[in-house]
């Protein structure tokens, strides 16, 4: 075999795999108002009213409504952000974060 002759080599992966998106998920609780829910809903999640209010209607039925799917820094920022705008008034008020299966 001459120093030039190359073998085969395994194909280098490039295939780049998308980052999992992660949920943003609004958790029931007995105090926070209504109001107050739909109002930190359309500040940090850019919603209209009536998508807020939906999303804040399903939650206080059901004790959960997903909110929105980011990647996870910014699911994990906003969730934060969300849930201080309640502690800052008091409110237990609680936003958490989950990976997309
Ligand atoms: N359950 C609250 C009430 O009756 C309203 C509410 C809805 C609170 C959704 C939190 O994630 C929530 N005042």
């Amino acid at each position: 075999m001459r120093d030039t002759d190359t073998k085969p080599r395994a194909k280098i992966k490039v295939k780049t795999e998308r980052p999992r998106l992660h949920k943003v998920i609004l958790v029931n609780d007995d105090y926070t108002p209504r109001e107050f829910v739909v109002t930190v809903l359309k500040a940090e999640f850019r919603m209209t009213e009536d998508q807020a209010y939906q999303v804040m209607i399903t939650a206080h039925k059901r004790g959960v409504c997903v909110v929105a799917v980011f990647t996870k820094d910014i699911a994990e920022t906003k969730a934060t952000r969300a849930t201080d705008m309640g502690r800052s008034k008091g409110y237990p008020l609680l936003f958490t974060t989950e990976p997309e299966e």
